[in-house]
Order: C-alpha cells, then structure tokens, then sequence
C-alpha cells in the first residue's frame, strides 16, 4: 500500500493523534458489523432492539440479542488491525482512541485509556438502582437478570435515543479537537454524535485519514482514503511509523 507524502509527513511530525474506530475494526476477528452484507441489523431492525422502549416491551428478546453478541465476542480475539493500534499509541506522545465498538477487544490488544462512546457488553447495570454487574446469567427460568431491589438489569450500553456517556463524549470531542493527525476507521460514519467527531477533526486543522473497505459517507470531505481491510492497512502503517520516526 503506497502512503502519501501528506501522510508520510504527518506519521513523521505529529505530536497528537486521535483514531475512531467502528465495528468494521472487530470485522475481522469475526464480529458482524451492523450494516454490512451479513449485517446484525439484517435479522433485526435498531427500532426493535437497541432503544429503551424496545427493552421495556420486550426485554426477553432484547437480552436474547445481548446473549448471542456475548457469546459470539467470548469467542473472538483480536485482529492485527487491534494490535496494530495498540502498537501505535506507543509510538506518539499523545494518542488517543474513541470506539463505538461494546466488544472490549482494542483493551484485550493492549491499547490503554479506551474512550468507549456506546459502553460496554461485558457491564450491566440495574435500570432502577444504577448498581453495575460485570456477570449476569440468563437462565431458562430467568431470562431477564433482575437485580436485588427487584430492578431489570440491562447490558450497559447506549441506546438508541439515549445520551452518550458525558465525560467519555467530551473526551471524544476535546481529543479530536486538538489532534494534529486523525483515524476514522472501520465506521460507516452513520451514527452521531460519534460520526461528527473526523469533521471536528478536520475543522480543526488535523489531517484526516480513512481506513474502509468502502467509500463512506464522509470519504469525499476527508484529506485521504485508505482502501483496504484494517487488519492489513494498519499494521502497514505501523511498519511505516517505525521506519519514519525511529
Ligand atoms: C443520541 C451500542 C440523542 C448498542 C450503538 C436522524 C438523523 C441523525 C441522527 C439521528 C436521526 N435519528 C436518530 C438519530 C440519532 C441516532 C443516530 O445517529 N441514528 C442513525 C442511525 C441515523 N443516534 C443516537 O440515538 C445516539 N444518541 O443521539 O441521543 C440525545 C441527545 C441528548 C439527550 C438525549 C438524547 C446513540 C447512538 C448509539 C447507538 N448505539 N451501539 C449496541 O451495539 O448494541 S450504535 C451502533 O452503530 C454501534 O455502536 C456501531 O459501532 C455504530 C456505528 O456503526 P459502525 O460502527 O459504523 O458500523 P457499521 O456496520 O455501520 O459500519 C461498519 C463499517 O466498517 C462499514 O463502513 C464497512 O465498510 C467497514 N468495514 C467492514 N469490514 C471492514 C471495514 N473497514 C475496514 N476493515 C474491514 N475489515
Ligand atoms: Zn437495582
């Protein structure tokens, strides 16, 4: 893969870098992304189950959903492009990485500092009495965990129609404030707010790079388009970086 003269300069001089991730980064160790051809809204539609309302009425089949997802990441690892990230936050002073994704795979690579924007599907909260679990069990008498005020337990992460994590928000937006070099990877930047943060990115100066096997809906406004699978593109970048800054 050739990489720019832009960017060469940019892996070269840049002091702080920010990187979003999507469920296009976890692709590859298997995890189904949402829109993709073999896409988990395929079987469902977002409406029917990652909304408050859709927990309320039917709560069963919403943590049918969870459960399969669950066991699904239990089985999975991370991929190179996780590591390669990983590897990549040793190489600047400043590096910071915004994921949509409630896998926890960039923290299993060894990326430290994870801002996670939509949670986490390993934590549970109680809906009534906010108390965290980190395991919950399904069983075929209990199909909805209930936590002991008697309360729902649900997987803690953002819905549809509901706020994103404050402080992991504003982190989010400071980071690619400031960033002087920004990653949008494996998202189909769809979903805000997350989806606004590589146009922050790029109003504030930083230089804009993509990483998809696709053209987005933000590709065209972008300084740069990196096509390819992040399993294979970012470990490239990484063999760059070390060559670039030694
Ligand atoms: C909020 C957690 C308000 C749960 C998720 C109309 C217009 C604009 C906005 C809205 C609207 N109607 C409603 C909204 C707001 C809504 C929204 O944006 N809707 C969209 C669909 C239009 N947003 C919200 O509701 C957010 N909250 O706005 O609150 C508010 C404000 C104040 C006070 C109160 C309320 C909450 C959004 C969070 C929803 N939760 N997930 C769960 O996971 O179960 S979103 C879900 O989508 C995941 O987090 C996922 O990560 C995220 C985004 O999808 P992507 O990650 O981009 O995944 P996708 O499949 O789409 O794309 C994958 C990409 O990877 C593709 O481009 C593909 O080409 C690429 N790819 C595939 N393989 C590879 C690859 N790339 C590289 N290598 C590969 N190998
Ligand atoms: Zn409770």
């Amino acid at each position: 893969m050739r990489i720019s003269e832009a960017l060469r300069e940019k892996l070269t001089t840049a002091k702080r870098v920010a990187v979003l991730t999507g469920a296009g980064i976890s692709a590859e160790s298997g995890v189904p992304t949402f829109r993709g051809e073999h896409g988990l809204w395929k079987k469902f539609r977002p409406e029917e189950l990652a909304t408050v309302d859709a927990f309320m009425r039917n709560p069963e089949l919403v943590w049918e959903w969870y459960s399969y997802r669950r066991e699904l990441m239990s089985k999975i690892e991370p991929n190179p492009g996780h590591y390669a990230l990983a590897e990549m936050q040793e190489s600047f002073p400043e590096f910071s990485l915004i994921t949509q994704n409630i896998d926890g795979l960039h923290q299993r690579a060894g990326t430290q500092n994870v801002i996670e924007l939509h949670g986490n599907i390993q934590r549970n909260r109680c809906i009534e009495c906010n108390r965290y679990y980190q395991e919950v069990e399904i069983t075929e008498t209990e199909k909805v965990p209930t936590c002991e005020c008697g309360g729902y337990i649900r997987p803690d992460v953002v819905w549809f129609g509901e706020m994103l994590p404050p402080k992991a928000l504003e982190s989010a937006f400071q980071v690619s404030r400031s960033c002087e070099l920004f990653f949008s990877i494996g998202t189909s930047a769809v979903v805000q707010p997350a989806a606004s943060l590589p146009l922050v990115a790029k109003e504030s100066g930083a230089y804009v790079v993509e990483v998809n096997i696709e053209r987005t809906e933000i590709t065209s406004i972008l300084d740069e388009a990196l096509l390819g699978k992040s399993g294979e593109v970012l470990p490239e970048i990484v063999t760059a970086i070390k060559t670039l800054r030694g």
